[in-house]
């Protein structure tokens, strides 16, 4: 590499000043207004993993994005809520401290008449936020287009935002714009990952997150919430038609009843688990996963700080 060749590839112009940006995004909502959805789309691949319960996420989740305006790290979080266990406050914390280490907020809300208590309290903490704040309308398909103004005007009394973008992620209506609107408020400078690189998620904590997300979806009412999973073994070994990856995970649950459930009628649904997981996972590795689900019960563990920490739920920890 030459010089010009190096200071292109690092976005440095001979002038001295970067041509292109870079900066840190965090996605900061209510659970279930569909953030990591949105980031998925914004970064074109599915890394954070999605359900129509809340409270999916749990952790900061990393991912970044790169085009020739430069690159855009994303974290996703937690949905703020009200805590009702250890876990949610480890959740909240979570969520709120990535306000405070990025270039710009993307505050992402559903498309309502008026502010919810909760949208409240996170407007109050945004006020307070040194980096500019985008408002992201999302599930825009769910309303008539006449409504939408109406939506963005409920929230553009409450504060200042940077800019104001309505979009749909399920649809995939307005994610340019979105991603126009958050270079825009990056500054100038070097790329911090490799352009190739979508998330510092390991393979273990993918693996992990997809078998929650299927437990999530199939799983009905108070059980999905209190579950974690743990990657027991992860192995590669060679097989005659290519790579395969031993995975043994066990599902944690809160309760015996609980257990029963998650296991379901004759071990239908933890099959129905493993067989859609595995999938998802075959996908992520690109070779053939043989994977084994074993489930076991740590009593109210959502209250047990030393577990949660244990299974990786810490906000200090950069995830
Ligand atoms: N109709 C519609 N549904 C959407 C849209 N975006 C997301 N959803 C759905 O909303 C639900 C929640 O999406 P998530 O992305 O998991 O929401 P989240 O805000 O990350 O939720 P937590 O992680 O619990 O905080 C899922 O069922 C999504 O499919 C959208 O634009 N339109
Ligand atoms: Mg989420």
């Amino acid at each position: 590499m030459d010089l010009d060749e190096m200071l292109a590839a690092s976005g440095i112009s001979q002038g001295g000043g970067a041509k292109t940006k870079a900066g840190f995004a965090t996605f900061i909502g209510r659970p279930n207004v569909g953030k990591s959805t949105l980031m998925n789309k914004l970064i074109g691949q599915k890394v954070a993993i999605t359900s129509g319960k809340p409270q999916t996420t749990r952790n900061r989740i990393r991912t970044i994005y790169t085009s020739e305006k430069g690159q855009i790290v994303f974290l996703d979080t937690p949905g703020i809520h009200k805590a009702k266990n250890k876990l949610g406050e480890y959740m909240v914390e979570t969520a709120i401290s990535a306000i405070g280490d990025v270039d710009v907020v993307i505050f992402v809300v559903e498309p309502s008449k008026a502010i919810g208590s909760l949208e409240e309290k996170i407007i109050e903490r945004l006020k307070m936020a040194k980096c500019p704040v985008i408002l992201a309308v999302n599930k825009t398909d769910r309303i008539k287009k006449a409504e939408v103004a109406d939506a963005i005007s409920v929230y553009t009394k409450a504060m200042h935002f940077e800019q104001i973008v309505a979009v749909s992620a399920k649809c995939n209506t307005n994610i340019d714009s979105l991603t126009d609107a958050i270079y825009d408020c990056l500054p100038y400078g070097p790329a911090f990952y490799d352009e190739e690189q979508v998330t510092d998620q390991t393979v273990r904590q993918i693996a992990s997150e997809i078998i929650r997300e299927k437990a999530l979806r199939n799983l009905s009412e108070e059980i999905p919430h209190g579950i974690a999973v743990v990657i027991d073994s992860f192995k590669d070994r060679k097989a005659k038609n290519g790579t395969i990856t031993d995975i043994d995970a066990t599902i944690i649950c809160e309760k015996n009843s609980h257990k029963g459930i998650v296991i379901g009628k004759g071990g239908e649904m933890l099959k129905k688990i493993g067989t859609e997981s595995r999938k998802d996972i075959e996908d992520q590795l690109g070779n053939k996963v043989n994977l084994k689900l074993w489930v076991k019960v740590r009593k109210e563990w959502r209250d047990n700080p030393s577990i949660i920490k244990s299974l990786g739920y810490d906000p200090k920890k950069e995830n």
